[in-house]
């Protein structure tokens, strides 16, 4: 028999669970400027979680959806994308808006139920959330195709998380993508659970996320999702390779979803409170802060300044945020501007259904 094809899928990470070099490092991770920046944006992230879930516990946001232990993979993909690139998120990425520009205003908005806050000042080509699981991977892939078209050397990031890859929407964008090498990096974020559905179930092990384009035309690579450095070289070359015609990628990031899915979620119901504390990959904020320390480029001291002054930071945001009304003053926003800003034209089935809300609503 003859081999028609064969695959790999690579593995790439640069620092060890413990924040030690586990080989040579590219030039970047020696740079303080760079890397204290990114280490502050994983902070922040971390900062601001923790405020979000404070504020929706005393009602004054709807829900949201924490990214605790997944802010290597958030801010290492967000920095390694150029301005001109796009990024398409899922639901779990407030620290890659923030990083692109995106205020903690403009989130706590949107988290508040108000869609002025997707309509964001900052990186105005990049989407907003997308709660509909999968969905932003075929818009990812479309904004690519256009790019394509239009001569223009931009990438688009699209993320999803690995219950997500069970959706067709994602099929498609992927073979959308091979088929007409859109310049596209896929990064899908095995954050070990969908809710309450582990990754494993979905096969995340015997064949990797990262293997899921490979028989479309796309290369996979999986990486450590709580080392910062693999992250942010990896996507540094997938995003360069999609702007040069190169075509698309798919990057697997390993990590662990650290809190509940959403606050409506108790996972003490389906998983070992202490899984975290004994997930292999460590710590993504401990690890970058030992890398930084060791090459004396920050200190503990360091680290406490930062996290005061972010508690500062994002208690300043809410406090601009509550200017709105949204979450704090009767009459709260109207529902039925839940129907607006979707079609250009609003069909038929959901104008009915805008008029029936509203006569629930008037009864
Ligand atoms: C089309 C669709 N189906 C179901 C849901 C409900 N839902 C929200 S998140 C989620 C699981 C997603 O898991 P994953 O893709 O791993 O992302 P994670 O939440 O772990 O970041 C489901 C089923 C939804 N929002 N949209
Ligand atoms: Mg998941």
């Amino acid at each position: 028999m003859t081999i028609v094809a064969r695959f790999e899928i690579h593995y790439s990470r640069f620092l060890d669970a413990e924040g030690k070099a586990v080989g040579a490092l590219p030039a970047f991770a020696r740079d303080p400027g760079e890397l204290v920046a990114m280490y502050r944006g994983m902070v922040l992230t971390r900062r601001f979680d923790a405020k979000a879930v404070a504020l929706q516990r005393t009602g004054r946001l709807g829900t949201f959806a924490v990214s605790l232990g997944q802010e290597a993979a958030v801010i290492g993909l967000a920095a390694a994308m150029r301005e001109g690139d796009v990024l398409v998120p899922s639901y779990r990425e407030s620290g890659a808006m923030l990083w692109r520009g995106v205020t903690l205003e403009e989130l706590l908005l949107y988290w508040g139920g108000d869609e002025r806050g997707s309509d964001f000042a900052g990186p105005r080509d990049d989407f907003p959330v997308a709660v509909p699981v999968g969905t932003q991977a075929l818009h990812a892939v479309g904004a690519a195709y256009a790019f394509k078209l239009r001569g223009e050397a931009r990438a688009v990031v699209a993320v999803f998380g690995d219950g997500a890859t069970s959706k067709g929407d994602v099929y498609e964008a992927l073979n959308f993508a091979g088929v007409w090498q859109a310049p596209v990096v896929f990064v899908a974020v095995n954050n070990q659970w969908a809710i309450s559905t582990f990754q494993g179930f979905a096969g995340g092990e015997r064949r990797p996320f990262a293997a899921r384009g490979l028989g479309l035309g796309i290369p996979g690579i999986r990486v450590d999702g709580n080392d910062l450095l693999a992250i942010y070289s990896t996507t540094l070359w997938a995003a360069a390779r999609a702007r040069r015609g190169g075509g698309p990628t798919l990057i697997e990031l390993v990590t662990y979803r650290g809190g509940a899915h959403s606050t409506s979620d108790d996972p003490t119901k389906y998983r070992p409170k202490d899984e975290w504390a004994s997930f292999p990959l460590g710590d993504p904020i401990e690890r970058l802060k030992q890398h930084l320390i060791a090459l004396g480029h920050w200190s503990e001291d360091q680290h406490e300044k930062l996290e005061e002054e972010l508690k500062v930071e994002v208690l300043a945001a809410w406090k601009e945020a509550q200017q709105y009304g949204t979450m704090t003053e009767e009459p709260f926003l109207d529902p039925a501007t839940m129907f607006d800003d979707v079609f250009a034209e609003t069909p038929s089935d959901l104008e009915s259904q805008r008029r029936y809300m509203l006569e629930i609503e008037g009864s």
